[in-house]
């Protein structure tokens, strides 16, 4: 073929491409011609491979023609599938079911409870110190509710006003001491334990629940003094309140530990100034703690004289309430969403 003939040859594949182009209607034909004549067995490949029979004078004319034909079709392609790559999407868009423009509806995002908040926050405090964590039946014998934990057979929390009995000698457990018992029966010395959970007691009003949740804490060892006691209950309560909060200890009394004491944090309402709230005290009642009373130790076979060791509890519902300033305790149990979307977003 002749420089002559090869460039009627060019014109004439511009004219048909051009003709097949502007009948074209879907991808699958824009990229098939796009094969046809771009490609590597394409039609303007194999003119630019026919230039070798060309003269050498005549070469840069023709090789300019062949080159403008590619690129023409080129960009007239590419235009082509752009628009009909538009084209596909707004038909998707408008004959289908979901409109996939909307803006999608945010997921409601749920929240601890803040009696498991509080648990987990004073769960952490606790772990960090030592302390493992032990569970137990929340249906418990008397033995291990009461008698194990030095209660006299005629306490008065043992009677029917006061505690749920599940028959005669079942009952829910009205504090989690039992559990303490239950691990001390099958553990030596030295051990740091607290068993956080569920009680029940006969009681209902603005500041008690018929079920309320507890944690107590238990430390066995030789030579556990009250120092140790008064150390490590500051510590956790001033890193659960703020340092900011002074404790203070008061004696009390409880059948299982002797000597026994309350523990008061100043009142955070307040900070200590006096307030309804701390009836003008500026302090706030928020544990019991005492040495662990021999009788105790005897019940679970350990030699009080060997041993020594300190124990506390806590209502998490009153710490709760303290520490995210709530006044009615019925409110952890309504399950009311406005009060409990509260503590979304809020840490733990
Ligand atoms: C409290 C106050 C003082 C306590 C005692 C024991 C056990 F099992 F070791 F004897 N556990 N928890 C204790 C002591 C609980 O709650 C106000």
């Amino acid at each position: 073929m002749n420089g002559t003939q090869l460039l009627n040859n060019i014109a004439e594949i511009r004219k048909v491409a051009e003709a097949e182009i502007a009948a074209i209607n879907t991808l699958d034909e824009a990229s098939a011609c796009k094969v046809k004549y771009l490609g590597k067995k394409g039609l303007v490949t194999s003119v630019l491979q026919q230039m070798r029979d060309v003269g050498a004078e005549e070469r840069p004319k023709i090789g300019q023609e062949v080159n403008r034909l590619k690129s023409h079709l080129e960009d007239v392609l590419q235009n082509l599938q752009e628009k009909l790559n538009t084209q596909r999407l707004e038909m998707a868009v408008a004959s289908a079911d979901v409109d996939v423009t909307l803006p999608g509806r945010p997921r409601p995002q749920g929240a601890l409870h803040p009696i498991t908040r509080i648990q987990e926050e004073a769960l952490h405090i606790l772990r960090g110190m030592g302390f493992s964590v032990a569970e137990g039946p929340e249906c418990e014998t008397d033995y291990y509710n009461f008698t194990a934990l030095n209660f006299l057979p005629d306490h008065p929390a043992r009677d029917m006003q006061d505690t749920f009995y599940v028959g005669e000698s079942h009952l829910l457990r009205t504090h989690t001491s039992p559990v303490q018992i239950r691990v001390m029966e099958k553990q030596k010395p030295p051990l740091a334990i607290v068993a956080p959970g569920a009680v029940y007691r006969r009681d209902a009003d603005v500041t008690h629940s018929p079920m309320f949740h507890q944690i107590e804490g238990l430390l066995v060892d030789k030579d556990v003094r009250m120092t140790d006691l008064k150390g490590v209950l500051t510590d956790f309560l001033q890193t659960l309140f703020g340092k900011q909060f002074s404790v203070r200890f008061r004696p009390s009394f409880f059948p299982f530990t002797e000597p026994s004491t309350e523990v008061d944090i100043q009142c955070v309402f307040c900070t200590g100034k006096g307030c309804r709230i701390c009836k003008q005290t500026g302090w706030l009642e928020i544990m019991g703690a005492g040495m662990v009373d021999p009788e105790v130790f005897k019940s679970v076979r350990y030699d009080p004289n060997e041993f020594s060791g300190f124990a506390f509890g806590m209502g998490l519902e009153r710490m709760a309430m303290l520490k995210y300033h709530i006044n009615d305790i019925r409110l952890f149990f309504e399950s009311d969403l406005r009060f409990l979307k509260q503590f979304i977003g809020r840490g733990a």
